[in-house]
């Protein structure tokens, strides 16, 4: 059916939004199997470590005392903080509220035993169905890294297929931090060497082919510095060069680059202590320039970087950007990021992952995104209906479609 005016164009774009199912690309929760790693509830929720850099603005205690706490007395801290003694605006505190009040509980009574209790009765496998349901969410991807001892014993010995959960295999470890890493290969029966040698590299190939196949990696990814450049002299471009590109190539795999971010700039914050800098878009245009055959993945962390990395978007069709990530992910950012995005590239980009690390966090995540995306959307169709275009319902369901999963499943596909 065509839609007539800006009123069902409205109501047709906000039905597809809703309804459609999201593939999350990038994520850091866990199914169940996970034990621990899986992080649910509101205990977890509420010291997410986007809450507790904005704790410390207010709270005097030294930071290690807060380290020394249990996660409920973290929880008790932030919610007197952040939520009793001044009012919760901040998209990370929102987020909680969004949360809560989508479960059903009462935010208005701020009843945080309340709250507790409610999650006392759940097991995280019923719990991961209700999130996956109200959250709109078909499947996600874990963001899964070989080198953590807990995650490894997992997929090493009792790892459980669910196909709500698709792999990464996260390469920050082996890129960033040789020198510190290599051994540890050794120590698993490659024959590596901190110089890289030929036969090193191929070692090191091998080590990704295993992890690949074992976890059924949809992509390989890491993050990176602002001071990124793949034309420098260290183990990170050789590594990149001679053997992530290469195994993505044969393997035919996406490589994930997030690049912007400053590793513990406050490091007593520790998770929290992490900030953003501007990175040289060259970085990203050499690659796909000198890997044609390879397909990149790319999210930036600095806003100074949208502009020119939707740019190298359009130069390079084995480049899919995706996301707002992080310190982006607030509304005016997401709606300024997200027009750019459709001024330049139509509907060729993924316009938002979670980035959830507690599973909670897809309700408020994509419940605050999905409202975002359909109104940016809805205003660029108004303008071709002022053109004097004609739009289909199904045309916009299709559009949806290709925005919150499509893209990314195509380009997962694709041959180059
Ligand atoms: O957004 C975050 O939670 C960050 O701490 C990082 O995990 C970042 O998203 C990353 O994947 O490195
Ligand atoms: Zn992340």
């Amino acid at each position: 059916m065509a839609v007539q005016d800006v009123a069902s164009l409205r109501s047709a774009v906000e039905k597809a939004i809703r309804d459609t199912k999201v593939t999350d690309v990038h994520t850091h929760i866990y199914p169940p199997c996970f034990g621990d790693l899986l992080l649910w509830g509101v205990d977890d929720l509420i010291t997410y470590h986007y809450l507790i850099a904005e704790t410390f603005r207010w709270a005097e205690l030294p930071y290690d005392a807060y380290w020394d706490l249990t996660t409920q007395q973290q929880a008790d801290l932030i919610w007197k903080t952040l939520f009793e003694q001044n009012s919760p605006v901040a998209e990370s505190c929102r987020g909680v509220l969004t949360v809560l009040h989508k479960l059903g509980l009462d935010v208005a009574a701020r009843d945080l035993a309340a709250y507790r209790s409610y999650f006392s009765q759940l097991t995280p496998g019923e719990y991961v169905d209700i999130v996956f349901e109200l959250a709109g969410v078909r499947d996600v991807v874990m963001t899964n890294d070989p080198f953590d001892e807990a995650e490894r014993k997992v997929w090493l010995e009792s790892y459980r297929p669910d196909p709500r959960f698709k792999a990464a295999l996260r390469l920050d470890p082996l890129l960033n931090e040789w020198d510190a890493n290599w051994q540890r290969l050794a120590a698993w029966g490659y024959s590596v060497d901190v110089g890289l040698s030929s036969r090193c590299i191929t070692e090191v190939q091998r080590f990704l082919k295993y992890w690949c196949d074992r976890m059924e990696a949809l992509y390989l990814a890491v993050s990176l510095p602002p001071t990124f450049a793949i034309a420098e002299d260290s183990s990170r471009a050789l590594l990149i060069r001679e053997c992530v590109l290469p195994v993505c190539a044969e393997l035919n795999r996406p490589f994930a680059m997030m690049i912007g971010v400053k590793k513990l700039v406050n490091p007593g914050l520790r998770l929290a202590g992490d900030s953003v800098g501007k990175a040289a878009i060259e970085a990203v245009e050499s690659l796909c320039a000198e890997y044609p055959r390879n397909k990149f993945l790319v999210t930036m962390l600095s806003r100074e970087n949208q502009h020119e990395l939707c740019v190298a978007a359009r130069k390079f069709r084995n480049l899919l950007i995706f996301g707002c990530w992080w310190f982006l992910n607030n509304p005016s950012l997401v709606e300024e990021i997200t027009r750019m995005r459709f001024e330049l590239l139509g509907l060729g980009f993924i316009p938002q992952h979670s980035d959830a690390r507690v599973l909670d966090q897809l309700i408020y995540k994509w419940e605050h995104s999905r409202r975002i995306i359909g109104a940016v959307l809805c205003e660029k169709y108004a303008d071709l209906l002022s053109a004097g275009w004609r739009l289909e319902e199904d045309e916009i369901r299709r559009d949806v479609g290709t925005l919150l999963g499509g893209n990314f499943w195509d380009f997962i596909k694709r041959k180059l």
